[in-house]
């Protein structure tokens, strides 16, 4: 990420009318990135359990989804792999059942791959990884030139902070990048009532609104802004017709904020929206796969029907 691109991307999000907006990929700088890392383990954020949940004891339904023949070398790869915690059950079943698989790890940050290969070949002596820094699709471009079946992990349901719009286009680019038969792996937050989906996003213990209000702090950092943080709240909402989540940073009073030398006027109880959390159905799922390649193979729910994880097929 250039500094250039991430001050582009938050002045005309700032001048966008009538909602002011930030995109929420800027969370993840050290300090977001530990703080998301407190998200997981809160006994709010029902999220890691459920997904945890389905790749410790679901793993052989997983496994079986994927229909590999134990004699053709497959290429396992995850985007986004993060600290791996829960492949890790899936990569220790299917090396024990002898499957014949290289687990390729992509993700923007070289040391969270480092941190993983570590982990990993600790945990998995003989485990094969190949590590690949960069951009998901650059990556997958350059995959695509081996021949081998390939399934793809895209889990943690990261898939539900792009809008609809954009999930589409991804799923599209996904498939282009892909070889009929081979599998998408895809974990995503099912739609469920308030009363469950919002104290994740607003824990008791304030660690999400921080996580929200750190974006102000990285902006009046690498962006020479003079955010006051004490002057903006932490508001989520869950909209349960739709399966929206979103954030919003809202201000307190009226006043005026300058970044880079640009200057934004915020009324009292003004919102910026900082991030969609999109919680899925089947018919919603579906319709964002309606204009690709891609279908639904099977479905993986936890034992309490909180997450799924999809199992896709590039037709
Ligand atoms: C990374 N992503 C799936 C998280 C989510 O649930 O949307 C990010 C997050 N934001 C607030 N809490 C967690």
């Amino acid at each position: 990420m250039s500094i250039e691109q991430f001050k582009d991307d938050v002045i005309s999000g700032l001048r966008q009318s009538p909602q002011k907006t930030l995109p929420s990929k800027y969370f993840y700088d050290k300090k977001g990135d530990e703080l998301f890392v407190q998200i997981m383990h809160m006994p709010e954020y029902y999220l890691t359990n459920a997904e945890m949940d389905i790749f410790e004891n679901k793993t052989q339904e997983l496994i079986e989804s994927f229909g590999m023949d134990k004699t053709i070398p497959f290429e396992l790869i995850e985007l986004g792999a993060g600290d791996g915690t829960k492949t890790l059950h899936l990569l220790e079943a299917l090396v024990k059942e002898k499957y014949r698989f290289t687990y390729i790890p992509v993700d923007i940050s070289q040391n969270a791959l480092d941190g993983l290969q570590k982990n990993l070949t600790q945990q998995i002596p003989h485990l094969p990884i190949l590590p690949q820094q960069g951009d998901y699709f650059k990556i997958l471009n350059e995959l695509h030139k081996s021949e081998a079946p390939k399934i793809i992990l895209f889990i943690g349901s990261n898939i539900g902070n792009l809008t609809d719009d954009k999930a589409a286009l991804f799923m599209y680019k996904l498939g282009e990048n892909l070889t009929p038969g081979d599998k998408i792996v895809l974990g995503v937050d099912l739609m469920k009532s308030k009363e469950i989906v919002l104290p994740a996003y607003n824990d008791e213990g304030g660690i999400t609104a921080e996580f929200n209000l750190n974006l102000l702090d990285r902006i009046n950092t690498e962006l020479d802004g003079d955010f006051d943080r004490k002057n903006f709240e932490h508001a989520p909402f869950y909209d349960e017709e739709e399966g929206f989540a979103k954030s919003y940073l809202k201000s307190k009073k009226n006043q005026s904020v300058s970044i880079s030398g640009q200057h934004f006027n915020f009324k009292k109880d003004e919102t910026i929206c900082t991030e969609i959390s999109r919680k899925y159905n089947d018919t919603i799922l579906n319709r964002i796969l309606g204009e690709t390649d891609i279908t639904v193979l099977h479905k993986i729910v936890d034992s309490e029907s909180l997450f799924a994880d999809y199992i896709l097929v590039r037709n």
